[in-house]
């Protein structure tokens, strides 16, 4: 593993800035808040940070709509917060990352005024629905014509077949790289390059036409060229829509594009249709045999990242573990499932908590663009409040952006004032208070991340699945040179009995209890063994 790859050993934390740490009491949060909170962070053992974006923006997507990108969001502070922000992390031997948004930007960016080269525009809409309900194109009157905004109306996406526009986003990244950021997770880069004759597409789904479209190899090819490849960074790609094959082809080194990139394949797997609200129970068989694709499609091939949450994302405690009587033990038995494969992991704010969904009974609770564009448009089709509740209570982004809980005060410790969105009213019973605790969910994340480090069959070693076909248990080794690791995780409140490995037992979620023979899993027990 050469120099430049300490990613493949470090653990990633996601900061949701707007919900991390109000510091002023306007109820959201901003950076000097995250100052605050850099000690619990180093704490945790985390390395590196990755800070949802920060620039200058209306918020009509929470920050994925800028308006400037070398502005602070007057909200979360100012541009010297930000270098204080910086300087603090670096001196807690930790790094940080940007998001880099820059398939589209706000249609209150000056470009979208003095550039309209910078965009897309058409005579004739095609029938595409955009992510968030409607039409992807809007007319614009002043020039007679439809742009394109695969998101909000508000996010116009930017025409990269304009090379003047690529090195206008260049130049910015170059600017913030110089500043001693340490690289971008880059929002749906997949997604920059469109196919020229754009038209009517079946379902209306024009992902095909501008999900790994033409030009997205050659454009991260000439993004690396440019400006990757002359500093030490680290980058991810978020990637909806995308195989292991392709993924190969934006990890694998030789092709110098990016280190890493993020599948929704897993996170797809409880979605009856093509739409996340039409909601299907997990089976856990479709989740072992997706992992193990992702696991084999780029072991030493590529590099894959390992998340189950993030600001997009339902709480996976709630989605594919059990929050109610099995919070504490399914918490952990998640983290062991994903952290013992072999990629980056990512841990997004409060999953070290085993913080859980919301369910506010009112749409009036809820903030996210996504969702209330999905209720107005379900509602005017006649679907019952209760069942598009239902969906949100489910899979609403809103999930993720309830405040991080740090105490039992008022809002979670969150704000002094009224939050932007309204705390999980769980915050008495789940908050960061706990992780004096021997037995909370924090210290295991902290012992798991300590093994990252310590343990190189966990950066090398091969993966493969056990008891392939049981719907209870997932279970997989990872060998490596003299070495075995065998992790097994009960998904399930059954108890289940197991072969016993060889090795002694690595960490467990319960007070170890091995009789001679077999292992009993008892209800989401997630136990490792280690053989060298
Ligand atoms: O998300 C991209 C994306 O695919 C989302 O539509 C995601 O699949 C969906 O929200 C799941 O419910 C990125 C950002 O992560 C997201 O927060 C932004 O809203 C979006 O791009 C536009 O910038």
């Amino acid at each position: 593993m050469g120099m430049t790859e300490w990613w493949k050993k470090s653990t990633v934390y996601q900061i949701y800035p707007r919900s991390f740490m109000d510091s002023d009491g306007d109820g959201i949060g901003d950076l000097r808040g995250i100052i605050e909170k850099l000690d619990y962070l180093q704490e945790l053992g985390v390395d590196i940070l990755w800070l949802s974006p920060v620039y200058d923006s209306p918020n009509d997507d929470n920050g994925y709509d800028i308006r400037d990108y070398y502005r602070i969001m007057k909200e979360f502070g100012t541009m010297e917060d930000f270098d204080e922000l910086l300087q603090e992390v670096h001196a807690r031997g930790m790094k940080l990352v940007m998001d880099l948004v820059v398939n589209h930007t706000s249609d209150e960016h000056e470009w979208f005024k003095t550039r309209p080269d910078f965009y897309i525009w058409r005579d004739k809409p095609t029938n595409w629905r955009s992510f968030f309900s409607g039409s992807t194109w809007e007319f614009n009157k002043e020039r007679g014509q439809y742009y394109l905004h695969l998101f909000s109306k508000k996010q116009p996406d930017l025409n990269w077949d304009n090379p003047e526009l690529r090195e206008a986003v260049y130049e910015m990244m170059r600017w913030w790289l110089d500043k001693g950021v340490d690289g971008f997770r880059m929002d749906v880069i997949n997604m920059i390059s469109k196919v020229a004759d754009m038209h009517d597409a079946p379902g209306s789904d024009g992902s095909h036409q501008f999900m790994n479209g033409p030009n997205v190899h050659t454009y991260l090819q000439e993004m690396n060229r440019e400006v990757l490849s002359k500093y030490d960074i680290v980058t991810v790609g978020e990637t909806p829509g995308t195989t292991p094959k392709e993924a190969r082809d934006y990890t694998a080194a030789e092709n110098r594009e990016l280190n890493m990139i993020f599948t929704f394949e897993h996170m797809g797997l409880d979605q009856a249709s093509g739409e996340k609200w039409d909601l299907k129970p997990l089976r856990l068989t479709d989740l072992k045999e997706n992992m193990e694709k992702w696991q084999h499609g780029l072991h030493e091939k590529g590099w894959n990242s390992l998340y189950w949450n993030n600001h997009d994302q339902p709480r996976i405690v709630s989605r594919f573990g059990e929050d109610t009587d099995w919070r504490i033990e399914s918490a952990k038995m998640l983290a062991t499932c994903l952290h013992f494969m072999q990629g980056t992991p990512y841990i997004y704010q409060g999953e070290e908590l085993g913080m859980t969904n919301v369910r506010f009974e009112s749409i009036e609770d809820y903030k996210d663009i996504e969702t209330l564009n999905m209720y107005k448009e379900k509602r005017a089709a006649g679907v019952p409040h209760d069942d598009i509740m239902t969906a949100i209570h489910a899979k609403g982004r809103d999930n993720a952006r309830t405040p991080m809980q740090w105490s039992d005060e008022a809002n979670g410790g969150f704000t002094t004032g009224t939050p932007w969105i309204k705390a999980n009213p769980n915050y008495p019973e789940i908050n960061a208070e706990q992780r004096h605790d021997p037995d909370s969910v924090y210290q295991y994340y902290k012992e798991l991340i300590g093994f990252r480090k310590e343990l190189d069959i966990i950066t090398h070693g091969d993966f493969e699945l056990l008891l392939r076909d049981d719907s209870d248990i997932f279970a997989y080794t990872r060998t490596w040179e003299n070495e075995t690791l065998t992790v097994f995780c009960n998904f399930t409140e059954n108890t289940k009995a197991v072969q016993r490995p060889e090795g002694e037992v690595l960490i467990c979620n319960y007070a170890v209890n091995l009789s001679e023979g077999d292992v009993l899993l008892r209800p989401y027990e997630a136990i490792v063994f280690y053989k060298n």
